[in-house]
């Protein structure tokens, strides 16, 4: 026998332990994201069109899909007379704008905490003050934030080593914000050296990493200790759930993005006693529930709840759709 036939062998037998975390999956902005696009359709018939996947999940973009929604990345491919959904991520000013001149009925779907990040940023520039935007490139969300104020008035940064390299002088009026689905330690990092290199720099009174980021991290946090392997449901292009896999990676778990159940290989569970799973802000329940049972059709397993935080956030409906 190999040594991994053995150690399959070892294990195949006995219960998995399965910590799932809590809170993990929809947040309040995709809650609203997603019913927007539904209202859209129940409201003004298919198609309707929906600019950038409303989020990043695959699941969600087929089944609304096959409800009439049509995807596009951008507005000129969508024809005039049809109404068009902006995604979670939030839109550059001038793509509302655009819509306007062509007469398209438009609604945003902008999560409530990405346009306060964007009023915050439109009020910096007006007092003056240059912002560094602590983001990754192309995400759309920091395209959609870039796109709040004049060009050249935000400068981004991805890491402790950019902020070293930033032009600007100890007396230059400056403020910081953040993208929202970042990870918390790596962002504390990133402001303390900003903070120590300019120490007049002006920050957002409360977090820019929203709610649903934060606690999701924590949670992880909280299980991944316990675990050789933590899965995380959730797309590769999406920013929040990438950041879950980091944060069980430093906790010394072996972790890996998964989208569906059918992507688990039983290797994975060879020598592991412990496994926890969580869920990107953008993957639905139901994708949980399907993982759970690919898990358990490869060894009997026992689940386990482990809640870090409740959740009670809610947001409105844009005025057109409420009822
Ligand atoms: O940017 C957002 C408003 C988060 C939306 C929900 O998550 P997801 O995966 O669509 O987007 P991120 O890539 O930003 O995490
Ligand atoms: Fe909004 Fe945060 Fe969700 S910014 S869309 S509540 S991940």
């Amino acid at each position: 026998m190999t040594s991994a036939q053995l150690a399959h062998a070892d294990t195949a037998a006995r219960p998995l332990r399965l910590l799932i975390a809590a809170p993990r999956g929809f947040c309040a902005g995709v809650d609203r994201a997603i019913e927007i696009v539904e209202r859209a359709l129940a409201r003004y018939g298919a198609p309707v069109y929906v600019r950038h996947e409303i989020v990043h999940n695959r699941f969600v973009v087929d089944s609304l899909k096959a409800k009439g929604a049509v995807f596009v990345e951008e507005l000129d491919e969508v024809p005039d007379g049809v109404p068009v959904v902006f995604s979670a991520h939030g839109v550059p000013k001038s793509v509302p704008a655009d819509a306007e001149d062509r007469g398209l009925d438009y609604l945003d779907a902008t999560c409530p905490l990405v346009s306060k990040v964007h009023r915050q940023a439109e009020r910096q520039v007006e007092h003056g003050r240059h912002i560094v935007f602590i983001g990754h490139k192309g995400h759309p969300e920091v395209i959609g934030t870039f796109g709040q104020v004049p060009e050249g008035s935000m400068t981004l940064v991805e890491t402790v080593e950019d902020v070293a390299a930033l032009p600007f002088g100890p007396d230059d009026k400056l403020s910081y914000l953040s993208q929202t689905t970042l990870s918390v330690d790596d962002t504390a990092q990133i402001i303390a050296a900003l903070e120590e290199r300019y120490p007049h720099v002006i920050g957002p009174k409360a977090e820019d990493i929203c709610y649903a980021t934060s606690n999701r991290q924590a949670a992880v946090k909280a299980i991944a200790e316990d675990c050789q392997l933590v899965l995380v449901i959730g797309a590769p292009n999406s920013s929040n759930s990438l950041r879950l896999v980091e944060v069980a990676e430093r906790m010394g778990s072996v972790a890996k993005l998964v989208q569906r159940g059918s992507e688990i290989d039983p290797a994975w569970l060879d020598g592991v006693d412990t496994v926890g799973l969580t869920a990107g802000a953008s993957a639905p329940e139901l994708l949980v529930r399907e993982v759970v049972d690919a898990l358990s059709a490869i060894r009997p397993l026992t689940e386990e709840v482990v809640r870090t935080a409740h959740e009670r956030i809610t947001f409105k409906l844009p005025r057109q759709l409420q009822d």
